[in-house]
Order: structure tokens, then C-alpha cells, then sequence
């Protein structure tokens, strides 16, 4: 097979890469980034209807914004806030594809919560993720509060979190972005717009275009970018994050994207969009303008693509025969972690579940928060 050279100056450097600072290992570890999502959201939907996981809801059409927002954020230094589109945001933050199904399946495993949270709600502490809450945008105030502490305790780390536009008119988004505006907190708020909430079309959500256009409002930068062109989405997170580390405070982020899927697999998105609007979605499809545009630029050549095609698809399946075989929770443990006072002289994250915490020689388990804010 042909490899096509990177059309480049230094080795590794693509002018691709070279023209947002990056090597092209930085654009191929996105672009697996970004496969692996998709292929492990389309086996969480196989397996949904195939009866083995109740619950899917899907990061189609968001994989590129989520790779390339959180590629300037240091894992396991900076912390991030994700939403239950997050799939990509927390695999290049350091979960697995594994990590992502056993959290579909509850089993004991699961690095959020022991198999204890809502399909979709991933995190782990070890990889500085916050595990989600079910009504939208309250991860908006743990983000900010972590922001918040990392600005008193000097730690030079940074707060992300993201959702999508309906849930940025919620109050909690508000009161955040008002206070991260005035203390000037490392904070960024990323809006993944992709015009539905459920059923609702933003006309409906929005009186104004564009949710960016509030940042103006708290004082701070409010940036729009094309989801689906990954390098323009890198290049405002990292001027995003290099403004947090300064000091400068926090900057709103909107990502226009697209929803490939129903809302979730408890939708039936034909209810209200159309046959044409369907199929026009599916000419914007994210990924493969991501492929070609590595294609073009000599980065991803033919084989290498091949190679990672196959990785990816040996991930999935190794990933699915892990989580389908775990063991469930133990019932009599049902309580045990949701309270406070259930883990007396136990600190997380040195989760206890089923006696171990089930995670020897996992790269996602580090035993204590490295880089945590205290
Ligand atoms: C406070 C609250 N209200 C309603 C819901 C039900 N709900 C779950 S997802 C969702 C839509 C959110 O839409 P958006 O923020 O645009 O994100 P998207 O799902 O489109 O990515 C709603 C209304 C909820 N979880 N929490």
C-alpha cells in the first residue's frame, strides 16, 4: 500500500499539526480518540437492542469538538465535569473503552460509582472526571467549585465542563458563569450545541442565535466553533486554557454540532425530524471529514488507518467480553456508597466494591487523586 508522506517540515510535524502547535501523534491519537468513540457508541446501540444493556444515549456527531476541546487539559492535573454525551471528552481524558461499557452494564467494576449511577453518568476519579448528576447542568457548579479551589490553593489547574444548549438556560449555568467571571476562576464552560433538547429545536430553546453570544454579559470571551473541524476546536480550547492558567478567567465555548442518533435509545427522533433532515445529517458526519482531512495532509496514510481500523474494532470486542463478563454488583452493597458516613475510614478512590476494587493492572486506576486540588 502507497503511504502518502506528511506534507511536512520537521519529522512528525505535518503542517497540519505545525499549524495549531501540535505533532501529528497529536492528530492520530485524536482521530483514534475520535474512532474509538463511534465505534463503541455503535456497539453500546447493538447491544441495547440485543437486550443486554437497558439505556444509550449517544455522542454521535459530538466526537470531534469533544477529542479536540479536551486535547489542551493535562489528565490527571486539570479536571473535567463531562455529560452524558461525554464519551469522547473522557476517553482523551484517560477512560477506555471498557471503562465506558462496564458503566453501561453496572457492573461492579465501574469506575463511577460500582455500577450505582445512571447509564451514560461516566467518570472516575482517577482520571479527574466528575461522575454526573441526572438533572442537567449541576455540573456546572462542581466544575466551578473545583475551579474555585484550584485558584485558592494555587494548583495552576483548570475546570472544565460541558452540556448542551437547552441545559445552559438553566439557573445553576448562570450563577456559575457570573461567578467564575467575577473571580476570574480557570473555568471554561463548553456548549455542545446540536439544536435538539430531546424534541425541543433551539428556535424554541433560544431567543438569540448563539448561546456564545451571552459570555458578553459575564465579561469573558463567549467563542464559536465548527464541531465537526477539529484543529478550529483545538485552537479555542487551548486559547481557553492558556487564558485560565494566566489567570485571566474563564471563557465560554460553543461548539455547533450534530446529533446523529435519536436523543436516546428511548426516542423516536422520526416524531419530529424529518426523512430529509435524517439523511442530510448523515453528509455532515463528523468523522469522516476528520479522516480525510488527515488523508489530505499526508497524516493518515492508507495502512496506518487500516491498523488503526482493526485496533479499534479488537478494543470493542475485547471491551464488550470484559464488561459481559464482570460480575454484577452484590445486591446486599446497594446502599453502601451513596452516603457519607458509609465509608468511614475509607477514602475514595480506593473504591471497595466486592471486596477488591476489581481494577489490578488497569492504566485508569491510580490509587490516590494525583493532582487533585487539595
Ligand atoms: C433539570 C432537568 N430537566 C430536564 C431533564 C430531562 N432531560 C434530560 S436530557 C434533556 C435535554 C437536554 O438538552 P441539551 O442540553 O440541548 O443536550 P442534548 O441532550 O441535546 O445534548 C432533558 C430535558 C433533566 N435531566 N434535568
Amino acid at each position: 500500500m502507497a503511504a502518502t508522506k506528511p506534507k511536512a517540515g520537521a519529522a512528525g510535524v505535518s503542517e497540519l499539526a505545525a499549524s495549531v502547535g501540535l505533532t501529528d501523534d497529536d492528530l492520530i491519537g485524536m482521530y483514534r480518540v475520535i474512532a474509538t468513540a463511534r465505534a463503541v457508541d455503535e456497539r453500546m446501540w447493538v447491544l441495547n437492542r440485543a437486550g443486554r444493556i437497558p439505556f444509550v444515549i449517544s455522542g454521535q456527531g459530538h466526537e470531534d469538538a469533544q477529542a479536540a476541546i479536551a486535547w489542551p487539559l493535562e489528565k490527571r492535573k486539570d479536571w473535567i465535569a463531562p455529560f452524558y454525551r461525554s464519551i469522547a471528552t473522557c476517553l482523551a481524558f484517560g477512560m477506555q473503552a471498557r471503562d465506558i461499557l462496564t458503566a453501561q452494564y453496572a457492573k461492579a467494576i465501574d469506575l463511577s460509582s460500582g455500577g450505582r449511577q445512571m447509564p451514560g453518568h461516566y467518570g472516575n476519579v482517577a482520571n479527574n472526571l466528575v461522575s454526573l448528576s441526572s438533572p442537567v447542568a449541576t455540573q456546572m457548579l462542581h466544575a466551578v467549585g473545583i475551579a474555585l479551589a484550584a485558584k485558592l490553593r494555587k494548583t495552576g489547574q483548570v475546570a472544565l465542563t460541558t452540556m448542551g444548549e437547552g441545559s445552559s438556560n438553566q439557573g445553576d449555568v448562570h450563577e456559575g458563569l457570573n461567578f467564575a467571571a467575577i473571580h476570574k476562576l480557570p473555568f471554561i464552560l463548553c456548549i455542545e450545541n446540536n439544536g435538539y433538547a430531546i424534541s425541543v429545536p433551539v428556535s424554541k430553546q433560544l431567543a438569540v442565535p448563539d448561546v456564545a453570544a451571552r459570555a458578553s454579559g459575564y465579561g469573558i470571551p463567549g467563542v464559536i466553533v465548527d464541531g465537526a473541524d477539529v484543529l478550529g476546536c483545538y485552537r479555542a480550547a487551548k486559547e481557553a486554557v492558556d487564558r485560565a492558567r494566566r489567570g485571566e478567567g474563564p471563557t465560554l465555548i460553543e461548539a455547533k454540532v450534530i446529533r446523529l442518533t435519536a436523543h436516546s435509545s428511548d426516542d423516536q427522533q422520526t416524531k419530529y425530524r424529518s426523512a430529509e433532515e435524517l439523511a442530510d445529517l448523515q453528509q455532515q458526519d463528523p468523522l469522516p471529514r476528520f479522516r480525510k482531512e488527515l488523508r489530505d495532509a499526508g497524516v493518515l496514510t492508507e495502512e496506518l488507518e487500516a491498523t488503526i481500523a482493526a485496533e479499534v474494532k479488537a478494543d470493542i470486542d475485547a471491551a464488550t467480553d470484559y464488561a459481559e463478563s464482570a460480575a454484577d454488583p452484590d445486591p446486599r452493597t446497594a446502599m453502601k456508597w451513596v452516603f457519607a458516613e458509609d465509608w468511614p475510614g475509607e477514602t475514595p478512590p480506593t473504591w471497595g466494591f466486592g471486596g477488591g476494587h476489581g481494577l489490578e493492572g488497569h492504566e485508569g486506576d491510580t490509587s490516590a487523586a494525583e493532582g487533585a486540588v487539595d
